[in-house]
């Protein structure tokens, strides 16, 4: 092994506040995403008084609601979650494109990072899966993955 400078981000955290958005469409889902999340946001150490839940209908809204926030300012980062399901829609697709297309423009623009909790499956059963069942929780990971982008940022910046 040589000798190099190494930049990544720590796992834990503090004092920094995130906002997360949820979209209500596949509420069944979406609320064990956010319990997910904010399990993973606390146990990695930020208080509960650091989240804030913004909740849109679908998940063609969270774009727009993060681009509100991020505008807002105050925030460290954000978490993006929702469910779109193949089946339950002809323009699953164009959902789950514009919204996953938007929140990454959302986050390159504001420079701000954006953990991608939004599931995009074909079945509920695959869904259910992913959302703190055989296949782990997203919104859980996409918690960690922004607590991972904060630190990196607070290192390069
Ligand atoms: N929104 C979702 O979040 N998930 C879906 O599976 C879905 N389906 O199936 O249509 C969905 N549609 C609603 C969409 O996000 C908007 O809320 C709606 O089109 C109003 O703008």
């Amino acid at each position: 092994m040589g000798h190099y400078k190494k930049l990544e981000g720590d796992l834990t955290i503090r004092d920094a506040r995130i906002g997360i958005v949820l979209s209500r469409f596949n509420d069944f889902i979406g609320e064990r995403l956010l319990a997910g999340a904010v399990d993973a946001l606390t146990r990695h150490g930020l208080a509960r008084e650091s989240l804030e839940v913004c909740r849109v209908p679908g998940a063609f809204e969270l774009p727009l609601a993060a681009k509100a926030m991020a505008a807002k300012g105050g925030y460290d980062g954000l978490v993006a979650l929702g469910c779109v399901i193949r089946g339950a829609t002809p323009h699953f697709d164009y959902v789950a494109g514009a919204c996953i297309q938007g929140l990454g423009h959302v986050g390159l623009q504001f420079d701000l990072p954006i953990g991608m909790g939004v599931l995009t499956v074909d079945s509920i059963e695959q869904a259910i899966e992913r959302a703190g069942t055989k296949a782990g929780n997203k919104g859980f990971e996409a918690a960690v993955t922004v607590i991972e982008m904060i630190d990196l940022l607070r290192r390069l910046r």
